[in-house]
């Protein structure tokens, strides 16, 4: 019987440099999300990254709905749209049905990328339970990847549970009464996936302003073997209310800035990179109203309000047992 390739990946070495890259594209024109939309860039890089041999699954939300205006699209390879807590099944079940047609035969046996996205809506909130039993299937080869740009942007930027402290949403107008609506902390979504899946080998933040090492990410995550899962911030103009031209610059502040670490959890393994692990080694981080009072949903934003962001954000670097990644630390350990 012939050998079946479905639960191995295509060998994608890192790209050494921006040169390095190819220049295909397979996310082009032919999509409408606004200007300046990070997310839309993450869609491009994600699939550059992986290459041809690619099905791309989509779980509802701006990267399906502006991607798919009836008679035209912007992926150049196979994509479907999935329900919207449904990325994780979505997933699983593609790699399996693959997998399944290959061993009968019924399809030619060669590796396959499968990729599914979907936004913080649909992954931090209604689909957490179909990633995480995802995860912890680790015979079967597929990336979930969470564009998370902080709300649920498509249906009119409502609060999600990876909308930041008091951040001004349709479902959190600030007003007389309460100037904060919203006064829970942000999830830590790829630190909760990473500490609860012992047996997935990967798990990655990235950050788009950093694209290089973005797709070297995509790249790892789908070569390593098993169910992989990224985390990647998404500045958005319509939802965090900026210029546009602001969203390289916001998504380099949220990492100097401490608030979004960049980190890759390989097999049990934690490995702070890029600015994060400067950070990590002693360089010191921006003050975070350097990057909240350029978004206009911080606008109403109180000095105190600004301190008490300041502290939760030093208390991750200075307090939790491993920084920007696991929420806890040890009885009796001295703040670093
Ligand atoms: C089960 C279900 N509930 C609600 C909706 C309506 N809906 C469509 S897109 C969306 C927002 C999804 O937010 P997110 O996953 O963060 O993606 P984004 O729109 O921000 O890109 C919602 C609530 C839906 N499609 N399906
Ligand atoms: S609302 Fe935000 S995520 Fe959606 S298309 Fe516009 S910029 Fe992109
Ligand atoms: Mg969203």
């Amino acid at each position: 019987m012939a050998e079946v390739f479905a639960n191995i990946t295509q060998t994608l070495e890192p790209f050494r440099g921006v040169k390095k890259i190819t220049l295909e594209e397979y996310f082009t024109s032919g999509h409408r999300t606004c200007q300046g939309c990070e997310s839309a860039l993450v869609m491009k890089l994600m699939v550059k990254a992986a290459g041809p041999r690619t099905i791309v699954l989509g779980s509802t939300g701006c990267m399906y709905v502006a991607n798919t205006t009836y008679y035209t699209t912007p992926w150049v390879v196979p994509w479907m749209h999935t329900q919207l807590g449904s990325s994780g099944s979505a997933a699983l079940g593609t790699s399996a049905g693959l997998k399944a047609l290959m061993r009968k035969g019924k399809m030619k046996s060669e590796p396959i990328n499968v990729i599914a996205f979907c936004g913080d809506g649909g992954g931090a909130d209604m689909g957490l339970n179909g990633i995480s039993a995802t995860l912890t299937h680790k015979d079967y080869n597929c990336l979930i990847l969470m564009y998370d740009n902080e709300s649920y942007a498509n249906t009119d930027i409502q609060l999600s549970g990876s909308t930041p402290y008091g951040a001004n949403t349709t479902f959190s107008p600030p007003g007389s009464v309460h100037r904060l609506i919203h006064t829970r902390w942000k999830k830590n979504t790829a630190g909760m996936l990473a500490a609860g899946h012992p047996e997935c080998r990967y798990v990655a933040t990235v950050d788009a302003s950093y694209a290089v090492e973005m797709m070297n990410k995509v790249r790892k995550a789908l070569t390593i073997g098993g169910p992989t899962f990224i985390h990647s911030l998404d500045p958005c103009p319509k939802g965090w209310d900026y210029d546009p031209m602001l969203s390289h610059e916001l998504g380099e502040l949220a990492v100097e800035t401490g608030v979004f670490p960049l980190y890759e959890v390989e097999d049990g393994v934690v490995r702070h990179y890029g600015k994060t692990k400067a950070i990590v080694e002693g360089r010191p981080r921006k003050p975070v109203r350097e990057y909240l009072l350029k978004q206009g949903r911080f606008a109403h934003f109180t000095e105190e309000d600004l301190e008490y962001f300041q502290s939760k954000v030093d208390e991750m670097w200075n307090k939790w047992e491993i920084p920007g990644v696991i929420p806890f630390w040890k009885e009796g350990r001295p703040p670093r």
